[in-house]
């Protein structure tokens, strides 16, 4: 449960509405730096984190695949930079890489968005369903069978909508609000780094 007062959605709207201005902005150069974009995807762990324990070991995963960006941030300017350096030393594709986790993050970020449009469409208590198609969207076609079934199981273990909503501390309405928000400004950062991989003929299906 968070901390009294603590609003983790507000936290996640707010930082993504910023990396969405500067998607949008005039100099291409400047774009997305590393350090806030990594600020902005830590936020949503908090998320990963009240999905309940069988996500745990995905949100172990992107935890140290957001934790390695923010590393990255204290040498690395920007996304494209990022990108530019994997790509000199050929270590694009390499476990653990910049880049690769860069493009593992970026489907977290895709899943929670493809979920609270998933949540905001259904008016369902379960949300086995809304995460079920998220999963199966964005994820799924990159597992191997053992990590599909081992998420599938986690479905059954989710909270349900109403327990969400209490350990993120909004009500309906607000939850509405700020996952619109995400969904709108996420899309954008999305979108600008699918094209960055893209420019650079580094594909995103991988
Ligand atoms: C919101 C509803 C809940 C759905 C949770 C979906 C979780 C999806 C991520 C599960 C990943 C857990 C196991 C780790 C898999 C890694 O092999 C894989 N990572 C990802 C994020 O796909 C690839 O990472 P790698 O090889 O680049 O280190």
């Amino acid at each position: 449960l968070m901390a009294d007062g603590e609003k983790p959605l507000r936290k996640i709207a707010a930082s993504f509405k910023d990396l969405a201005a500067a998607v949008n902005s005039q100099n291409p150069e400047v774009k997305v730096e590393v350090a806030p974009f990594s600020a902005a995807c830590s936020h949503v762990s908090v998320l990963f984190g009240c999905l309940g324990i069988a996500f745990k070991f995905a949100e172990m995963d992107y935890v140290a695949k957001v934790d390695d960006l923010t590393k990255a941030a204290n040498s690395i300017g920007t996304l494209k930079s990022l990108l530019d350096h994997d790509i000199e030393q050929g270590t694009v594709r390499k476990a653990g890489s910049h880049s690769r986790n860069l493009l593992r993050v970026k489907r977290g970020l895709d899943m929670v968005r493809v979920l609270f449009e998933q949540i905001l469409a259904s008016e369902e208590s379960s949300l086995k369903s809304p995460a079920s198609v998220a999963y199966a969207q964005v994820f799924a076609p990159h597992h191997g069978w053992a990590i599909r079934k081992a998420v599938a199981a986690g479905m059954y273990a989710l909270p349900t909508r109403a327990q969400l909503l209490k350990k993120l501390n909004e009500d309906a309405e607000s939850a509405r609000i700020q996952m619109q928000s995400y969904i709108s400004a996420s899309a954008l950062v999305i979108q600008y780094i699918d094209k960055l991989f893209l420019s650079k003929e580094l594909g995103i299906d991988w």
